[in-house]
């Protein structure tokens, strides 16, 4: 029985993956493939289709080669869309993107300390040495250029820091590279379990992880956002569900992974590049092909445990125009919000709206201000520009005014068109600053990270905010810019009045 008010309200309590399952199929939001598709790029094809047409959710259950075995399905598409967020997220029809945004902002400055319990459904089933195998999981190539399978895309990777012992949990991509191996790409320059692996490389010894694939998808969101460093993001999980998650401790190590996950891999990577493997390219967030393959960091697998029948859950990354990812819409949100929060902490005054696109995946943001002095937006481009969550993020930054409204392409354009003048501080480029490494329009010398340690990036402000540096007029009511073609509220409201009498057959 579906709980019609939990099913609208998902902050009540954590969901396990099959609960979401359900919930998503109560409201019609799931569509279960049952033709069998073949792992091997045919389910990669099928959910970018579904993806340009805004369909729903996908549960895969017939794959070509586990029609029976240990693992014989795969969801996807669980945050996909800004209504399947919204319904995740637990909130009403007909929140907008600031409604949702202001939630985020909020939500993740809140913890609640998770509890540890003794055991549960995710040990069902324990497989060590010669039994662990993850060519037993259906794990897709989602696309025909990507170099092998990609197990972690929408795994929750756990690690702790050795010297404060607090946990993180973060999603970082990684691809099989034999049954018992998973080379990774690990960014050292910021991300938060780059921060751990420098730490026991200094110590030499090698890293701790898990990855857990399938559970609550709220897990996903927290995860694959940046929280700040130091904060355990299974707390914050919990202040979103207003409930303590459930943890048990690993087999082969002291890391904590949710008691109902659908399947949990145990491993450790070494800092020894004897013990680095082949990996890439990736299908990336960019909707590019990524950087080159190359031998990286790799998790030696030491044991996998799992529900009995386990949902595998995979996401297929990369935005294209016409199709969002579920790291786009949910990027969108997080980033927004992440960004919100900085300029908050920054001080800075007369924040209206903070808006991604989920096509730019929080690449490009848009801040939306009532201007109050002339240097604000380059005060709001410096502040995110400072900030740690800018490594892959807000490389293009955007300022408008109350005029316009930030979540419209067709008005930012025109802000675009007669707001900006580049050679009145309009763009404003800060060259050589850290940046992401997946960028294409980056050249891959700068993306070098064994030269340079982190990517570099050249930002941009685009001021379309109007210039304060113009002179009032009296004869544009004494602004600094001349009004618009709007036709006076008065000859509007004669308009409307007299409408039916003009006899268009117009709306
Ligand atoms: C679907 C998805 C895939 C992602 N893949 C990667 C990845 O491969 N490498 C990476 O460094 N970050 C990736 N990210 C972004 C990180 O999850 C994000 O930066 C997060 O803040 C990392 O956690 P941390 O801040 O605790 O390090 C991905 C995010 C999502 C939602
Ligand atoms: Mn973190």
């Amino acid at each position: 029985m579906i709980d019609a008010h939990v099913a609208a309200n998902g902050n009540a309590g954590f969901m396990d993956l099959r609960q979401t399952i359900q919930r998503l199929e109560s409201v019609g939001d799931l569509h279960r493939v049952r033709a069998e598709v073949d792992w091997n790029r045919e389910i990669g094809a099928v959910t970018r289709r579904v993806l340009e047409k805004k369909g729903p959710a996908l549960l895969f259950e017939s794959i070509k080669d586990y029609r029976s075995g240990r693992c014989t399905k795969l969801v996807t598409s669980l945050l996909a869309g800004d209504e399947r967020l919204r319904f995740i997220l637990g909130l009403p029809e007909g929140a907008t993107n600031r409604d949702i945004v202001r939630h985020v902002m909020k939500k993740n400055r809140e913890t609640i300390a998770p509890v540890r319990v003794a055991t549960g459904s995710v040990k069902e089933n324990i497989l060590t040495g010669d039994a662990v195998d993850l060519f037993e999981f259906p794990v897709p190539i989602w696309h025909y250029l990507e170099g092998g399978r990609y197990i972690n895309t929408f795994a929750s990777v756990v690690t702790r820091d050795p010297d404060t012992g607090v946990l993180n949990v973060g999603v970082y991509r990684g691809m099989i590279g034999s049954k018992h191996s998973i080379p990774v790409l690990l960014n050292m320059g910021g991300q938060h379990w780059g921060r751990h692996f420098m730490k026991y490389a200094e110590r030499g010894e090698p890293m701790p992880v898990a990855c857990v694939i399938g559970f609550d998808p709220i897990m996903d969101f927290i995860a694959g956002s940046p929280i700040g460093p130091g904060v355990c993001e299974y707390d914050v999980m919990s202040a979103y569900r207003q409930e303590p998650i459930k943890l048990v401790k690993c087999e082969t190590s002291d890391l904590e992974v949710p008691a109902d996950a659908e399947i949990v891999i145990e491993g450790t990577i070494s800092a020894d590049p004897s013990t680095f493997e082949m990996e890439g390219p990736f299908g990336e967030a960019t909707g590019h092909i990524s950087d080159l393959p190359a031998r990286r960091p790799t998790i030696q697998v030491s044991c996998i445990t799992h529900r009995n029948d386990p949902v595998f859950r995979g996401t297929l990354e990369g935005t294209l125009p016409g199709s969002t990812s579920e790291n786009g819409t949910m990027g969108a949100i997080q980033r927004a919000a992440t960004a919100w929060n900085i300029l908050e902490n920054a001080e800075i005054p007369g924040i209206l709206d903070v808006v991604c696109h989920p096509i730019t995946v929080g690449v490009n943001i848009v801040v939306q201000i009532k201007k109050m002095y002339q240097g604000q937006p380059k005060q709001i481009a410096a502040a995110l520009w400072g900030h740690g969550a800018a490594r892959y993020k807000y490389k293009n930054v955007m300022v408008v005014e109350e005029e316009i409204d930030p979540s419209s392409y067709e008005q930012l354009d025109w802000a675009y068109a007669f707001r900006v003048n580049a050679g009145e501080g309009g763009i404003t480029v800060f060259p050589g600053i850290f940046g992401s490494v997946l960028d294409p329009s980056t050249p891959l010398k700068d993306r070098d990270l064994t030269q340079l340690g982190c990517a570099v990036w050249n930002r941009v402000l685009i001021d379309a905010t109007r210039n304060w540096t113009f002179e009032r007029k009296a004869e544009w009511n004494n602004e600094r810019f001349p009004p618009t073609v709007k036709p006076a509220p008065e000859d509007e409201a004669k308009v409307t009045a007299r409408w039916n009498e003009y006899g268009f057959d117009l709306d």
